[in-house]
Protein backbone atom coordinates (compact mmCIF):
# COMPACT_ATOMS: atom_id res chain seq x y z
CA UNK A 1 0.00 0.00 0.00
CA UNK A 2 2.52 2.47 0.65
CA UNK A 3 4.09 1.78 -3.04
CA UNK A 4 0.59 2.33 -3.98
CA UNK A 5 0.25 5.81 -2.24
CA UNK A 6 3.63 6.73 -3.71
CA UNK A 7 2.18 5.68 -7.33
CA UNK A 8 -1.10 7.77 -7.02
CA UNK A 9 0.96 10.39 -5.81
CA UNK A 10 3.73 10.70 -8.87
CA UNK A 11 0.63 10.62 -10.85
CA UNK A 12 -0.54 13.47 -9.68
CA UNK A 13 3.08 15.20 -9.60
CA UNK A 14 3.62 14.34 -12.95
CA UNK A 15 0.14 15.11 -14.20
CA UNK A 16 0.39 18.54 -12.71
CA UNK A 17 3.59 19.43 -14.07
CA UNK A 18 3.66 17.77 -17.39
CA UNK A 19 2.05 19.54 -20.37
CA UNK A 20 -1.29 18.78 -22.11
CA UNK A 21 -0.12 17.31 -24.97
CA UNK A 22 -2.43 14.73 -26.51
CA UNK A 23 1.02 12.54 -27.09
CA UNK A 24 1.99 11.73 -24.26
CA UNK A 25 5.60 10.02 -25.30
CA UNK A 26 6.16 13.60 -26.69
CA UNK A 27 5.35 15.74 -24.21
CA UNK A 28 5.70 13.73 -20.86
CA UNK A 29 8.73 14.11 -19.71
CA UNK A 30 8.25 10.84 -17.66
CA UNK A 31 7.75 8.70 -20.37
CA UNK A 32 11.23 10.17 -21.55
CA UNK A 33 12.47 8.86 -18.73
CA UNK A 34 10.92 5.28 -19.36
CA UNK A 35 12.19 5.69 -22.71
CA UNK A 36 15.24 6.50 -22.20
CA UNK A 37 16.04 3.46 -19.86
CA UNK A 38 17.42 0.93 -21.86
CA UNK A 39 14.85 -1.98 -21.89
CA UNK A 40 15.74 -2.65 -25.60
CA UNK A 41 12.04 -2.21 -26.87
CA UNK A 42 10.58 0.34 -28.45
CA UNK A 43 9.43 3.15 -27.49
CA UNK A 44 5.95 3.40 -25.06
CA UNK A 45 6.07 -0.82 -24.98
CA UNK A 46 6.68 -1.80 -21.88
CA UNK A 47 7.52 -5.68 -20.85
CA UNK A 48 9.06 -7.29 -17.65
CA UNK A 49 8.96 -3.84 -15.38
CA UNK A 50 11.79 -4.34 -13.58
CA UNK A 51 11.30 -1.03 -11.58
CA UNK A 52 7.94 0.46 -10.69
CA UNK A 53 7.09 3.75 -13.05
CA UNK A 54 4.55 6.08 -12.38
CA UNK A 55 1.16 5.57 -14.23
CA UNK A 56 0.15 8.70 -16.00
CA UNK A 57 -3.07 7.43 -17.21
CA UNK A 58 -5.56 5.92 -14.61
CA UNK A 59 -6.93 2.83 -15.70
CA UNK A 60 -10.63 3.26 -18.56
CA UNK A 61 -9.10 7.17 -19.30
CA UNK A 62 -7.26 6.36 -22.38
CA UNK A 63 -9.19 3.14 -23.76
CA UNK A 64 -5.52 1.30 -24.16
CA UNK A 65 -3.32 -0.21 -22.08
CA UNK A 66 -0.47 1.63 -20.54
CA UNK A 67 0.79 -1.47 -19.09
CA UNK A 68 1.49 0.15 -16.19
CA UNK A 69 -1.35 0.52 -13.57
CA UNK A 70 -2.74 -2.58 -13.99
CA UNK A 71 0.20 -4.56 -13.46
CA UNK A 72 0.82 -2.49 -10.44
CA UNK A 73 -2.77 -3.07 -8.78
CA UNK A 74 -2.37 -6.98 -9.73
CA UNK A 75 0.40 -6.78 -8.26
CA UNK A 76 -0.88 -5.07 -4.99
CA UNK A 77 -3.60 -7.58 -4.54
CA UNK A 78 -1.40 -10.47 -5.69
CA UNK A 79 0.63 -9.81 -2.93
CA UNK A 80 -1.84 -9.12 -0.42
CA UNK A 81 -3.33 -12.54 -1.27
CA UNK A 82 -7.21 -12.03 -0.81
CA UNK A 83 -9.21 -13.87 -2.65
CA UNK A 84 -12.21 -11.43 -2.79
CA UNK A 85 -10.01 -9.71 -5.55
CA UNK A 86 -9.36 -12.29 -7.88
CA UNK A 87 -12.10 -11.16 -9.85
CA UNK A 88 -11.04 -7.74 -10.58
CA UNK A 89 -8.03 -9.26 -11.86
CA UNK A 90 -9.32 -10.74 -15.01
CA UNK A 91 -9.82 -8.73 -18.00
CA UNK A 92 -6.90 -7.08 -17.05
CA UNK A 93 -3.42 -8.14 -17.83
CA UNK A 94 -3.05 -7.21 -21.34
CA UNK A 95 0.50 -6.64 -21.64
CA UNK A 96 1.17 -6.68 -18.30
CA UNK A 97 1.52 -11.04 -17.86
CA UNK A 98 4.82 -10.59 -17.31
CA UNK A 99 4.46 -7.79 -14.46
CA UNK A 100 1.60 -10.47 -12.84
CA UNK A 101 4.06 -13.70 -13.57
CA UNK A 102 7.31 -11.59 -11.90
CA UNK A 103 5.40 -9.63 -8.22
CA UNK A 104 2.78 -12.09 -7.77
CA UNK A 105 2.91 -15.69 -9.48
CA UNK A 106 -0.28 -16.69 -7.73
CA UNK A 107 -2.49 -13.71 -9.39
CA UNK A 108 -1.95 -15.88 -12.59
CA UNK A 109 -4.40 -18.61 -11.34
CA UNK A 110 -7.23 -16.02 -9.68
CA UNK A 111 -7.18 -13.83 -12.81
CA UNK A 112 -8.02 -16.97 -15.06
CA UNK A 113 -10.33 -18.33 -12.76
CA UNK A 114 -12.32 -14.95 -11.26
CA UNK A 115 -12.68 -13.65 -14.24
CA UNK A 116 -12.27 -15.74 -17.37
CA UNK A 117 -15.08 -17.26 -16.49
CA UNK A 118 -17.49 -15.07 -14.88
CA UNK A 119 -16.96 -12.48 -17.18
CA UNK A 120 -16.13 -9.66 -15.55
CA UNK A 121 -15.22 -10.18 -12.19
CA UNK A 122 -17.01 -8.96 -8.99
CA UNK A 123 -17.38 -5.51 -8.73
CA UNK A 124 -17.54 -5.70 -5.11
CA UNK A 125 -15.00 -7.38 -4.60
CA UNK A 126 -16.49 -10.31 -2.70
CA UNK A 127 -15.88 -12.60 -5.19
CA UNK A 128 -18.43 -15.02 -4.25
CA UNK A 129 -21.83 -13.94 -5.64
CA UNK A 130 -20.79 -15.11 -9.42
CA UNK A 131 -18.70 -18.07 -8.53
CA UNK A 132 -20.58 -20.54 -5.92
CA UNK A 133 -24.24 -20.44 -7.34
CA UNK A 134 -24.15 -21.92 -10.48
CA UNK A 135 -27.09 -24.66 -9.69
CA UNK A 136 -29.91 -21.32 -9.19
CA UNK A 137 -30.65 -20.87 -13.04
CA UNK A 138 -34.06 -19.03 -13.75
CA UNK A 139 -35.97 -21.67 -15.64
CA UNK A 140 -35.01 -24.24 -13.99
CA UNK A 141 -35.81 -25.79 -10.21
CA UNK A 142 -34.17 -27.83 -8.03
CA UNK A 143 -35.55 -30.44 -6.75
CA UNK A 144 -37.46 -30.53 -10.46
CA UNK A 145 -40.43 -30.19 -10.42
CA UNK A 146 -42.91 -33.07 -10.60
CA UNK A 147 -45.39 -33.98 -13.08
CA UNK A 148 -48.42 -31.73 -14.09
CA UNK A 149 -45.91 -28.71 -12.47
CA UNK A 150 -44.10 -26.00 -14.19
CA UNK A 151 -40.86 -23.87 -13.04
CA UNK A 152 -41.66 -20.73 -12.98
CA UNK A 153 -39.17 -18.05 -11.27
CA UNK A 154 -37.44 -21.67 -9.68
CA UNK A 155 -40.46 -22.47 -7.94
CA UNK A 156 -42.87 -25.30 -9.35
CA UNK A 157 -46.28 -24.41 -9.77
CA UNK A 158 -49.14 -26.79 -10.74
CA UNK A 159 -50.47 -26.04 -13.84
CA UNK A 160 -54.41 -26.70 -14.20
CA UNK A 161 -55.63 -29.62 -17.15
CA UNK A 162 -58.62 -27.94 -17.77
CA UNK A 163 -58.57 -29.13 -21.78
CA UNK A 164 -61.52 -30.39 -22.77
CA UNK A 165 -63.42 -30.06 -19.69
CA UNK A 166 -65.77 -27.40 -19.20
CA UNK A 167 -66.19 -28.67 -15.13
CA UNK A 168 -64.59 -30.83 -12.15
CA UNK A 169 -61.36 -30.32 -10.86
CA UNK A 170 -58.76 -28.85 -12.74
CA UNK A 171 -56.29 -31.04 -11.04
CA UNK A 172 -54.79 -28.20 -8.78
CA UNK A 173 -57.47 -27.87 -6.51
CA UNK A 174 -59.77 -25.69 -8.75
CA UNK A 175 -62.69 -26.11 -10.53
CA UNK A 176 -62.40 -26.13 -14.26
CA UNK A 177 -65.96 -24.35 -14.22
CA UNK A 178 -69.12 -25.01 -12.63
CA UNK A 179 -72.57 -26.65 -14.69
CA UNK A 180 -75.19 -24.42 -15.16
CA UNK A 181 -78.35 -24.91 -12.85
CA UNK A 182 -80.13 -28.02 -13.44
CA UNK A 183 -76.93 -29.68 -14.86
CA UNK A 184 -73.92 -31.89 -12.94
CA UNK A 185 -70.64 -32.49 -13.60
CA UNK A 186 -69.72 -35.79 -15.01
CA UNK A 187 -66.69 -37.57 -14.15
CA UNK A 188 -65.57 -36.79 -18.29
CA UNK A 189 -65.65 -33.20 -17.04
CA UNK A 190 -68.73 -32.26 -18.86
CA UNK A 191 -71.83 -30.83 -18.02
CA UNK A 192 -74.92 -32.91 -18.22
CA UNK A 193 -78.64 -32.25 -17.90
CA UNK A 194 -80.48 -33.58 -15.08
CA UNK A 195 -83.94 -34.47 -15.84
CA UNK A 196 -86.94 -33.05 -13.05
CA UNK A 197 -89.81 -34.64 -13.09
CA UNK A 198 -90.98 -33.93 -9.69
CA UNK A 199 -94.66 -33.83 -8.80
CA UNK A 200 -95.07 -33.65 -12.82
CA UNK A 201 -96.39 -36.88 -14.73
CA UNK A 202 -96.03 -34.56 -18.14
CA UNK A 203 -94.57 -32.33 -19.90
CA UNK A 204 -90.91 -30.96 -20.34
CA UNK A 205 -88.26 -32.39 -18.12
CA UNK A 206 -85.81 -29.65 -18.56
CA UNK A 207 -83.73 -31.81 -20.63
CA UNK A 208 -85.35 -31.83 -23.60
CA UNK A 209 -87.55 -35.32 -22.72
CA UNK A 210 -90.45 -35.65 -21.78
CA UNK A 211 -91.92 -36.68 -18.15
CA UNK A 212 -94.74 -38.40 -19.30
CA UNK A 213 -97.49 -37.95 -21.77
CA UNK A 214 -101.04 -37.57 -21.77
CA UNK A 215 -104.19 -39.51 -22.97
CA UNK A 216 -106.64 -37.72 -25.20
CA UNK A 217 -108.72 -35.43 -24.72
CA UNK A 218 -106.00 -34.82 -21.54
CA UNK A 219 -103.56 -32.17 -22.50
CA UNK A 220 -100.47 -31.39 -20.47
CA UNK A 221 -100.72 -28.48 -18.21
CA UNK A 222 -98.53 -27.68 -15.50
CA UNK A 223 -96.87 -31.13 -15.10
CA UNK A 224 -100.65 -32.52 -14.73
CA UNK A 225 -102.75 -34.26 -17.57
CA UNK A 226 -105.93 -32.15 -17.38
CA UNK A 227 -109.10 -32.40 -20.16
CA UNK A 228 -109.69 -28.65 -21.21
CA UNK A 229 -113.30 -27.88 -22.42
CA UNK A 230 -113.45 -26.57 -26.01
CA UNK A 231 -116.77 -25.08 -27.14
CA UNK A 232 -115.42 -22.92 -29.31
CA UNK A 233 -118.43 -22.06 -31.69
CA UNK A 234 -120.70 -24.54 -29.92
CA UNK A 235 -123.81 -23.31 -27.93
CA UNK A 236 -124.27 -26.79 -26.80
CA UNK A 237 -123.27 -30.57 -26.97
CA UNK A 238 -120.29 -32.23 -26.16
CA UNK A 239 -117.59 -29.83 -24.22
CA UNK A 240 -114.64 -32.63 -25.19
CA UNK A 241 -113.87 -33.48 -21.49
CA UNK A 242 -117.89 -35.21 -20.88
CA UNK A 243 -119.35 -32.22 -20.35
CA UNK A 244 -121.90 -29.96 -22.08
CA UNK A 245 -121.36 -26.75 -23.71
CA UNK A 246 -124.65 -25.99 -22.76
CA UNK A 247 -128.72 -27.06 -22.54
CA UNK A 248 -130.97 -26.28 -25.64
CA UNK A 249 -134.57 -24.67 -25.44
CA UNK A 250 -137.80 -27.28 -25.07
CA UNK A 251 -138.92 -28.43 -28.32
CA UNK A 252 -134.88 -28.28 -29.36
CA UNK A 253 -132.05 -30.83 -29.88
CA UNK A 254 -128.67 -30.16 -30.62
CA UNK A 255 -127.25 -30.64 -33.88
CA UNK A 256 -123.18 -30.64 -34.10
CA UNK A 257 -123.22 -27.41 -31.13
CA UNK A 258 -126.16 -25.77 -32.73
CA UNK A 259 -130.02 -26.10 -31.72
CA UNK A 260 -132.17 -26.77 -33.81
CA UNK A 261 -135.72 -26.79 -33.40
CA UNK A 262 -137.27 -30.65 -32.72
CA UNK A 263 -141.03 -31.61 -32.06
CA UNK A 264 -141.80 -34.62 -33.66
CA UNK A 265 -145.23 -34.64 -31.38
CA UNK A 266 -145.38 -31.13 -32.76
CA UNK A 267 -149.15 -31.55 -35.09
CA UNK A 268 -148.84 -29.80 -38.47
CA UNK A 269 -151.65 -27.71 -39.36
CA UNK A 270 -151.07 -27.03 -43.11
CA UNK A 271 -150.05 -23.77 -44.90
CA UNK A 272 -151.99 -21.54 -43.07
CA UNK A 273 -151.25 -22.05 -39.46
CA UNK A 274 -147.31 -22.44 -39.57
CA UNK A 275 -146.17 -22.89 -36.58
CA UNK A 276 -143.63 -20.96 -33.89
CA UNK A 277 -141.89 -22.12 -30.87
CA UNK A 278 -142.53 -20.43 -27.90
CA UNK A 279 -141.03 -21.56 -24.44
CA UNK A 280 -142.03 -24.82 -24.54
CA UNK A 281 -145.40 -24.27 -26.69
CA UNK A 282 -145.63 -24.13 -30.10
CA UNK A 283 -148.05 -21.79 -31.73
CA UNK A 284 -149.48 -21.47 -34.61
CA UNK A 285 -150.90 -18.51 -36.40
CA UNK A 286 -153.95 -19.47 -38.20
CA UNK A 287 -154.85 -17.27 -41.10
CA UNK A 288 -157.97 -18.56 -42.37
CA UNK A 289 -160.94 -16.57 -40.71
CA UNK A 290 -163.31 -18.21 -38.65
CA UNK A 291 -165.90 -18.18 -35.89
CA UNK A 292 -165.11 -18.55 -32.50
CA UNK A 293 -166.21 -22.19 -32.24
CA UNK A 294 -165.01 -23.01 -35.71
CA UNK A 295 -161.53 -21.58 -34.60
CA UNK A 296 -161.82 -23.96 -31.17
CA UNK A 297 -163.10 -26.55 -33.26
CA UNK A 298 -160.22 -26.67 -35.78
CA UNK A 299 -157.82 -26.50 -33.52
CA UNK A 300 -158.71 -29.22 -31.39
CA UNK A 301 -158.78 -31.37 -34.22
CA UNK A 302 -155.32 -31.37 -34.52
CA UNK A 303 -154.80 -31.56 -30.82
CA UNK A 304 -154.16 -28.52 -29.75
CA UNK A 305 -156.32 -25.79 -28.78
CA UNK A 306 -157.18 -22.19 -29.07
CA UNK A 307 -154.82 -20.13 -27.16
CA UNK A 308 -154.50 -19.54 -24.01
CA UNK A 309 -152.55 -16.56 -22.26
CA UNK A 310 -151.30 -17.15 -18.73
CA UNK A 311 -148.75 -14.68 -18.44
CA UNK A 312 -147.27 -11.06 -19.66
CA UNK A 313 -144.78 -12.88 -21.76
CA UNK A 314 -147.13 -15.30 -23.47
CA UNK A 315 -149.14 -12.40 -24.38
CA UNK A 316 -146.56 -10.08 -25.90
CA UNK A 317 -145.54 -13.12 -27.92
CA UNK A 318 -149.09 -13.64 -29.36
CA UNK A 319 -149.68 -10.07 -30.49
CA UNK A 320 -145.64 -9.94 -31.76
CA UNK A 321 -146.47 -13.66 -33.93
CA UNK A 322 -149.99 -11.79 -35.68
CA UNK A 323 -148.39 -8.60 -36.45
CA UNK A 324 -151.29 -6.79 -34.90
CA UNK A 325 -154.25 -8.87 -36.85
CA UNK A 326 -157.22 -9.59 -34.63
CA UNK A 327 -157.01 -12.83 -33.20
CA UNK A 328 -159.29 -15.34 -31.30
CA UNK A 329 -158.43 -16.47 -28.24
CA UNK A 330 -159.32 -19.34 -26.40
CA UNK A 331 -161.45 -17.32 -23.77
CA UNK A 332 -164.96 -17.03 -23.44
CA UNK A 333 -167.67 -16.08 -20.98
CA UNK A 334 -170.03 -18.35 -19.69
CA UNK A 335 -172.59 -17.66 -16.81
CA UNK A 336 -171.07 -14.13 -16.09
CA UNK A 337 -167.84 -15.89 -15.47
CA UNK A 338 -164.63 -16.15 -17.68
CA UNK A 339 -163.26 -19.42 -18.88
CA UNK A 340 -159.92 -21.20 -20.86
CA UNK A 341 -161.41 -23.35 -23.62
CA UNK A 342 -158.42 -25.74 -21.92
CA UNK A 343 -160.13 -25.23 -18.54
CA UNK A 344 -156.44 -23.76 -16.93
CA UNK A 345 -157.11 -21.75 -14.01
CA UNK A 346 -157.61 -18.62 -14.61
CA UNK A 347 -155.13 -15.32 -13.34
CA UNK A 348 -153.65 -12.76 -15.83
CA UNK A 349 -155.76 -10.64 -18.17
CA UNK A 350 -155.09 -7.99 -20.78
CA UNK A 351 -158.80 -6.09 -21.74
CA UNK A 352 -158.57 -2.95 -23.15
CA UNK A 353 -159.81 0.03 -21.56
CA UNK A 354 -163.68 -0.27 -20.71
CA UNK A 355 -163.39 -4.20 -21.97
CA UNK A 356 -164.83 -6.55 -22.20
CA UNK A 357 -168.06 -4.30 -22.30
CA UNK A 358 -170.24 -6.90 -23.63
CA UNK A 359 -171.43 -4.76 -26.55
CA UNK A 360 -174.13 -3.01 -26.09
CA UNK A 361 -177.70 -3.77 -25.51
CA UNK A 362 -178.82 -5.09 -29.05
CA UNK A 363 -175.54 -7.75 -28.99
CA UNK A 364 -173.77 -9.85 -26.81
CA UNK A 365 -170.23 -10.55 -26.50
CA UNK A 366 -168.92 -13.39 -24.56
CA UNK A 367 -166.01 -14.34 -27.20
CA UNK A 368 -162.12 -12.82 -26.19
CA UNK A 369 -159.89 -11.25 -29.21
CA UNK A 370 -157.09 -9.83 -29.10
CA UNK A 371 -156.74 -6.59 -30.71
CA UNK A 372 -153.65 -4.46 -32.30
CA UNK A 373 -151.53 -3.87 -29.25
CA UNK A 374 -151.83 -7.06 -27.08
CA UNK A 375 -155.07 -5.83 -25.76
CA UNK A 376 -158.25 -7.96 -25.52
CA UNK A 377 -161.99 -7.19 -26.23
CA UNK A 378 -165.13 -9.25 -25.66
CA UNK A 379 -167.01 -9.63 -29.29
CA UNK A 380 -169.56 -11.49 -30.74
CA UNK A 381 -168.52 -15.08 -31.22
CA UNK A 382 -170.02 -15.37 -34.97
CA UNK A 383 -167.30 -13.04 -36.02
CA UNK A 384 -164.33 -14.28 -38.26
CA UNK A 385 -161.23 -13.46 -37.52
CA UNK A 386 -158.04 -15.00 -37.84
CA UNK A 387 -157.09 -17.37 -34.68
CA UNK A 388 -154.34 -19.02 -33.57
CA UNK A 389 -153.80 -22.33 -31.97
CA UNK A 390 -152.04 -23.53 -29.10
CA UNK A 391 -149.92 -26.90 -28.44
CA UNK A 392 -148.15 -28.15 -25.06
CA UNK A 393 -145.89 -31.22 -25.82
CA UNK A 394 -145.31 -31.80 -22.43
CA UNK A 395 -148.65 -31.67 -21.13
CA1 LIG B 1 -151.25 -20.71 -23.11
CA1 LIG C 1 -170.73 -11.03 -22.32
CA1 LIG D 1 -166.47 -5.48 -26.13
Amino acid sequence: MVLSTGMVLSVGMGLTIGSCSSDPTEANPFINLIDAKDDGLPEGETTGPVEWVPDLYPEGSDGHSDGQGEESVGDLEGTEGGEENGGADGPEGDGAGGDVDAFAPDADGWGQDGGGEDGGGDPDGTGETDGGDADVTPGKCNPPCGLGELCIGGDCICTPKCLGKECGDDGCGGLCGICPMGSECLISGTCSCVPNCEAKVCGDDGCGSSCGYCLLPDVCLDGGCVCIPDCTGKTCGDDGCGGSCGPCPPLHQCDQGTCSLYCPTCPNLGGNCPQTVHGDHMYYFCTSPRRWDKAVNKCEESGTHLVTISSPDENSFVSSLTGGAQVWLGYYESWFNWHWVNDEPKGYEAWADGQPDDGDIWTIEDCAHMWPGGVWNDNECHVELFYVCEYEPFK
